[in-house]
């Protein structure tokens, strides 16, 4: 009898139909972070000890995902030694219509957004889970925020106008943990805090929320990833389909 496809079965196949449509030889490549993003980082080291692929140079968003490529022996960099990539893949936590995303669930949304805002092509990889209508209420909106006031600026966040009705709240325990567990803070790999906002209803205007946390002193970025997708690859229970 034929075994049903898992939700981990589903990540492996969006992760290694990305490195497989869109890693060339001799090419600059951003590599996600996450439990779908793991499964292209496996592709690319296979297919480079396979021989398949050459010459690749990897930037990672996290440094879980930089240790995986060392163990993978994938050649890595850094944005200050190369800022143009030709493609980053990764994973997100919800997509929208318009491919609009949100991603941090993980913790690493700041050197996520820093490296795949290089990229000339972005490559999102999710289970069909992640499709929503709208931003929000499916999935806390992460925004990283230095220590300093932190309670101050999440105030500050929740009177936002375009965050309207959100709850800010505090995340604890590990930083890779979305449910809020242990009594100390989450610290980034930034050395930063993560607050999580939650919505009872979808956000209106994600790009002038997106706006209105990076205009806020002390926040350092947000998860809101607007305008920034190229195609999105998507597995459900009937095989996979693209979204661009
Ligand atoms: C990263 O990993 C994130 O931006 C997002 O928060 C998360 C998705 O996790 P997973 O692939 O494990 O569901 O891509």
């Amino acid at each position: 009898m034929k075994r049903a496809l898992s939700q981990d079965d589903l990540k492996r196949m969006v992760g290694y139909q990305a490195v497989d449509d869109y890693v060339k030889s001799g090419t600059v490549i951003g590599l996600g972070t996450g439990s779908t993003a793991a499964h292209a980082v496996d592709r690319v080291g296979e297919k480079l000890k396979s021989g398949e692929l050459k010459d690749i140079i990897a930037i990672p968003t996290s440094v879980r995902t930089k240790e995986q490529a060392e163990k993978l022996g994938i050649p890595l960099s850094t944005l200050d030694l190369h800022s143009d990539l030709d493609v980053a893949i990764d994973g997100a936590d919800e997509v929208d219509p318009q491919l609009n995303l949100v991603k941090g669930g993980g913790g690493a949304l700041f050197r996520e957004k820093i490296v795949e805002l290089c990229a000339k092509k972005f490559i999102v990889i999710v289970d069909e889970s992640k499709i929503c209508d709208g931003l929000g209420p499916g999935f806390p909106i992460p925004v990283e925020i230095v220590p300093f006031c932190h309670e101050h600026t999440m105030r500050v966040i929740s009177k936002l106008p375009a965050l309207k009705g959100c709850e800010p709240v505090l995340r604890l325990g590990n930083i890779a943990n979305n449910t809020a567990d242990g009594d100390k803070p989450a610290i980034t790999d930034n050395g930063n805090y993560i607050v999580d906002l939650k919505f009872k209803t979808p956000i209106k205007d994600p790009v002038a929320a997106g706006q209105q946390l990076k205009a806020t002193v002390g926040v350092v970025d947000h998860g809101l990833f607007t305008g920034m997708t190229t195609v999105c690859i998507v597995a459900g229970k009937e095989g996979i389909y693209i979204k661009e």
